[in-house]
């Protein structure tokens, strides 16, 4: 029997009752969203409750499917199949994961049409990293990318209007409505660009601590169970690693200094939590494709591409495909590190503060240093504010050592005339010292949640 088709206050009101709404339900109200007939006040209201009701699993599929095909899906050569994969990660400060993450995969064989974000976040999505190399062209139709995939393996690109744009209009709408925050609306969210991406495996970074978007392990748990189980049901190989993000990833933020940091893990050097994080994450993923026999084989492989210098040649090919001009892309990939600062150039000014006291570094907070760098201009307000490229800051120390009172901890590379009081009182703030013996830090991997 054909159910009578139900007005959009309708589906509000089931939902805010706690009615679980019909595939078809979902479907209509999503389309609505999609071709502006439902209106903003509509939205929000289905948001909230959505946020306040929840969604059973088979509510989350059907939310995720009609979001993935709302707008256009990216299709590839049928002889990519098995080898196409991406990743996500919830975000977090200093995460240049992608970048070196995107051309390994490429160089151990994969086909990685990467979307990313510019984001809202404090210091900058990986597009604005990529954006601070000269002539870096993020905007790419489907038919480059597929051209370059076939040259270089990967791209890393803009999402573009056609990709799930009933996610565009849900996500806007969720910031002002305090929706952020629901296990549906953020699995639909990233599932479906994933989905309509075409991928056939996809690993999930889902960072947790008092930086991250998932304040503890448990909910980060959670998150990850939903992504990795709505992932599977709508075919795509997914599974997740559990990242502590309570200290900034590797030792730079901002902008162009994670670039130089990921051109380092690219040669196989840079911190030891990158490469971890890197390793882990396209492990997964070279398993999950079946390019490798186990996680720790891919890991191992993964590590390779780093270390023999192919998935730094796959990330110069790559800048070259995407507008970098080659002598540009050349002089940043095999230049000395002076060579690759003239080709990013560098903040007016570098400041360095020093410890107050000596101690036992126990960690330093990710986010009081990302706001502060905020502040000074590295990442932006709205969509479309500029930013400044070269604005961020390098830790000269990493968690479990020791530091002596006067030593320099950080170095800010600013524009501005010099750190106001409160922005060095809250930096500052951000060193956390204790009075243990040194430590080895704990691992960035917490755990993994694989399907079943
Ligand atoms: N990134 C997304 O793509 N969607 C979300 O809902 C969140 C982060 I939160």
């Amino acid at each position: 029997m054909a159910a009578e088709a139900s007005s959009i206050p309708e589906l509000i009101r089931k939902k805010r009752d706690g009615e679980r709404l019909r595939d078809e339900e979902i479907e209509r109200f999503v389309q609505g969203v999609a071709d502006g007939s439902v209106q903003q006040g509509q939205i929000g209201a289905m948001l909230m409750a959505i946020r306040l009701r929840g969604m059973a699993a088979e509510e989350t599929l059907a939310l995720t499917r009609a979001m993935a095909a709302s707008g256009r899906a990216l299709a590839w050569p049928a002889g990519w199949r098995g080898r196409l994969v991406d990743k996500h990660s919830t975000g977090g400060v200093g995460d240049k994961v992608s970048l070196a993450l995107a051309p390994a995969l490429a160089a151990c064989g994969c086909k990685v049409p990467m979307i990313s974000g510019r984001g809202l976040g404090h210091t900058g999505g990986t597009l604005d990293k990529l954006e601070s190399i000269p002539g870096f062209c993020a905007a790419q139709s489907p038919e480059q990318m597929r051209r370059i995939l076939e040259q270089v393996g990967c791209c890393i690109v803009g999402q573009s209007e056609e990709l799930a744009p009933a996610d565009r209009v849900l996500y806007g709408l969720r910031d002002v409505t305090a929706t952020v925050d629901s296990l549906p609306l953020i699995t639909a969210s990233i599932l479906s660009k994933k989905a309509a991406e075409q991928v056939s495996a996809l690993v999930l970074d889902v960072k947790f601590g008092s930086a991250a978007l998932c304040p503890t392990l448990e909910s980060a748990r959670q998150l990850a169970h939903s992504l990795v189980s709505v992932g599977g049901r709508l075919g795509m190989r997914t599974a997740a690693v559990l990242s502590r993000m309570d200290g900034p990833l590797g030792r730079c933020v901002g902008n162009s200094l994670e670039v130089l940091e990921a051109l380092q893990c690219l040669e196989g050097r840079g911190p030891a939590d990158l490469r971890e994080l890197v390793t882990t994450l396209g492990g997964l993923l070279l398993w999950q494709c079946g390019a490798a026999a186990s996680a720790e084989q891919g890991t191992g492989r993964l590590a390779r591409a780093l270390d023999d210098g192919s998935a730094l040649r796959t990330f110069e090919a790559m800048l070259g495909a995407q507008g970098v001009p080659p002598a540009t892309a050349r002089l940043l990939c095999a230049g000395s590190a002076p060579q690759r600062c003239r080709v990013l150039g560098q903040a007016a000014t570098r400041e360095e503060l020093l410890a107050p006291r000596a101690g036992t570094v126990r960690r330093v907070e990710g986010l009081p240093l990302a706001r502060v760098l905020h502040e000074l201009g590295a990442g932006r307000a709205r969509a479309g504010d500029a930013i400044k490229p070269r604005v961020g800051a390098e830790l000269l120390v990493t968690a479990g050592q020791r530091l002596e009172a006067g030593q320099p901890w950080l170095r800010v590379h600013h524009e501005a005339a010099g750190l106001r009081g409160a922005q060095r009182r809250a930096l500052q703030g951000a060193l956390a010292l204790c009075d243990a013996e040194p430590f080895r830090p704990a691992p960035r991997v917490a755990q993994l949640v694989l399907p079943p």
